[in-house]
């Protein structure tokens, strides 16, 4: 594949925010009430670190019941961003089962530790615009994160904080991982903020299904 163009899938627990955490930074507004078993893609081009990419943003609608197309969209991805909301901790399970389903895919142990460079999975725990609600600590996200060598931030579809971030932090590692081993030891935090916002391309939205 080009490496201009980038796969990129969302996934986590129903009701997490993986649409509207989407369509923020895709059209850049907040949709509040999105269709829960729509699953669909989106092709939006962004620069990211003075690089043009394409990406294709695929929001996967994670019911247990279409688990073969789920699987066949949790296996395309170049970059993933596992969800979970900070105000329902069990979210932080079906985070932990998709990371092991997805390095599983790619051929690579879950249980070992993370490559070098890390495999891209970035970790967003959303909803932190909701603070009086959290359920789960920062603390033990980015512990759960670190364990596994991968990246934490927190983000709010509704207030925007940290979603083009988001996005640009997984390009960035998806980048590394496709240069391939480096002898610099991995780097999880995040610490360059982004200023560049998506643009997106009217006419090529891709195809959707509706899952019924
Ligand atoms: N307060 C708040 N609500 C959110 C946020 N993101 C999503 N929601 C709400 O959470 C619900 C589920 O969001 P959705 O994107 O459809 O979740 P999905 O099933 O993971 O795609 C909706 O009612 C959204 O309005 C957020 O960052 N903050
Ligand atoms: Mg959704």
């Amino acid at each position: 594949m080009n490496k201009n163009e980038l796969t990129i899938v969302m996934a986590g627990d129903g009701g997490v925010g993986k649409s509207c955490i989407t369509i923020r930074y895709v059209k850049q507004i907040f949709h509040d009430h999105y269709d829960p078993t729509l699953e669909e893609s989106y092709r939006t081009q962004v620069e990211i670190d003075n690089s043009v990419v394409t990406l294709d943003i695929i929001d996967t609608a994670g019911q247990e019941e279409f688990k073969v197309l789920r699987d066949t969209h949790l296996s395309q991805g170049d970059g993933y961003i596992l969800v979970f909301s900070i105000i329902e901790k069990s979210g932080l399970d079906e985070i932990e089962k998709l990371r092991g389903q997805i390095l599983r895919f790619h051929d690579i142990d879950p249980t070992e530790p993370n490559t070098n460079p890390p495999f891209p999975i970035m970790i967003a725990g959303n909803k932190s615009d909701l603070e009086e609600y959290r359920e789960v600590p920062t603390e033990t996200a980015k512990q759960m994160a670190d364990q596994w060598g991968l990246p934490y931030i927190e983000t709010s579809a509704k207030n925007g904080t940290n979603i083009s971030e988001l996005y640009a932090e997984c390009v960035r590692m998806v980048r590394k991982y496709k240069k391939g081993p480096t002898t610099d030891t991995p780097n999880t935090e995040i610490k360059t903020e982004i200023k560049t916002q998506p643009k997106q391309i009217p006419k090529e939205k891709s195809s959707c299904c509706l899952i019924l």
